[in-house]
């Protein structure tokens, strides 16, 4: 018999992906959605069968983590195997904006969730999608014994649903496990988080349909992966013999303001910073690209400016995974590098707005054999 996982988030990011991935490995797969006045499953419709037709194993619920009534239904109709707790109100800086509910759906929805395991009495495994938010200003490197201390709502809120995973583990003996996730990034990333935001404007900017674009803060720093190879780790966890908490993440931390210098300088855009704080601008120091030149585009431009509507109330300036514990117990490490996350966005962005790209990042996942997700590694 397959295996049947339900996943909470799945129209997200690692959603479409965790699906793939389950989905290649022959699993019956439930997903929780939003009722939307439009469609809303754009990143996972090229995964969609008809459920009429035999052999489809995707299978989609309407339900909402504010509904605990129709999670309890969805869990103890669908008795799966395996939770993906993955739906979040998830942008930090939103968070500062809608405190409230993001701790109703992020932190109290993971409750929700746990109670419907509960009292519905299945056997399933849990996993909780836990984040690197939750060190906060704690210094780096950060690992599963880092003190936590948020800087957000959003991180509160996660922090919350990281205990009170643990709690129903150490209460009720459910296979609840935290994956601690460091930020992990793809061409199916959300738009306003920074790093799409930069590689949809580097895509832009030369192809013309953009002059200029506009980012908060330049210095935070990040440990960014590559989200497909996350989702590996989101089911390894679930696949050892004792539940646990895990830190998952690169081990190497770089800026803003780096990811836009290589993103760009990968379009065909060299740029020099000129200017300081507010007042700090992106500007073209050269082009190698033939197609900048046709947009008009000319050394000396201004094309990133700061503007603090983007800034925090407060910041989370470091973050640098030290993810032995998952590299020895996962027998886990990431393949696709810093540089190389970059090439994949920026060649998925100019690909999105038919521009030709410089095809680097298609090859080096083929070079890398993340082979479930090559087919379909951006979705229009
Ligand atoms: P996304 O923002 O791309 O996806 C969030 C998902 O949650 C979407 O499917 C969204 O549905 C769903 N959702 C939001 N609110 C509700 C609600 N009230 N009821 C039901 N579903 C809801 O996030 P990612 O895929 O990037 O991240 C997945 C999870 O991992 C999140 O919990 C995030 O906080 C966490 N995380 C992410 C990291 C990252 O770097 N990506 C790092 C560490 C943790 P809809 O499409 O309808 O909006
Ligand atoms: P983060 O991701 O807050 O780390 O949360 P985001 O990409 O939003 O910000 C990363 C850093 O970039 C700075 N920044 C900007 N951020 C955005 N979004 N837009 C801007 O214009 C901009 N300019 C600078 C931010 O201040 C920040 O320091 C993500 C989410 O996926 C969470 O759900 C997840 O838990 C964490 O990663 C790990």
């Amino acid at each position: 018999m397959n295996k049947k996982a339900l996943i909470t988030g799945i129209t997200g990011q690692d959603g479409s992906y965790l699906t793939e991935f389950l989905l290649s490995k022959g699993y019956e797969v439930h997903g929780l959605i939003r009722r939307a006045s439009t469609f809303n499953t754009k990143r996972i419709n090229h995964l969609y069968v008809d459920p009429h037709i035999s052999g489809a194993r995707l299978f989609l619920h309407y339900g909402d983590l504010t509904d605990a009534g129709q999670l309890t239904n969805i869990v103890y109709n669908i008795k799966p195997d395996e939770i993906y707790h993955l739906g979040a109100q998830s942008h930090v800086k939103v968070s500062f904006e809608m405190p409230e509910y993001t701790g109703d759906v992020t932190a109290l929805g993971t409750t929700r969730l746990l109670e419907a395991i509960r009292r519905s009495g299945i056997h399933t495994k849990f996993y909780q999608a836990s984040s690197s938010e939750m060190f906060g200003s704690s210094p780096p490197p950060q690992n599963e014994k880092t003190q936590f201390h948020p800087c957000s709502p959003y991180a509160v809120a996660k922090v919350y649903a990281y205990w009170i995973a643990v709690n129903y583990r150490e209460g009720y003996n459910i296979f609840a496990c935290n994956g601690i996730l460091f930020n992990h990034e793809s061409p199916r990333r959300g738009e306003t988080f920074v790093t799409r935001k930069i590689t949809r404007a580097a895509a832009n900017i030369i192809a013309g349909n953009q002059k200029i674009l506009y980012l908060g803060n330049l210095d935070a720093r990040r440990d960014w992966g590559f989200a497909p190879e996350y989702v590996e780790c989101q089911w390894l966890i679930l696949q050892q013999d004792e539940p646990g908490d895990y830190v998952i993440g690169t081990g190497e931390s770089h800026t803003v303001r780096e990811f836009v210098e290589l993103a760009f300088a990968y379009a065909g855009i060299e740029l020099e910073w000129q200017g300081s704080g507010i007042n700090e601008k992106g500007v073209i120091r050269s082009l190698n690209n033939t197609l900048t030149s046709v947009n008009g585009l000319q050394p000396g431009d201004v094309v990133v400016e700061v503007d603090p509507k983007y800034f925090r109330p407060a910041e989370v300036d470091f973050l640098l995974s030290d993810a032995s514990k998952a590299m020895e117990k996962l027998n886990w490490s990431p393949k696709v590098t810093f540089i190389e996350l970059v090439k994949i966005m920026v060649d998925a962005d100019l690909e999105l707005i038919d521009v030709q790209p410089p095809g680097e990042g298609r090859q080096i996942l083929i070079d890398k054999e993340i082979q479930w997700t090559t087919s379909r590694i951006t979705v229009k």
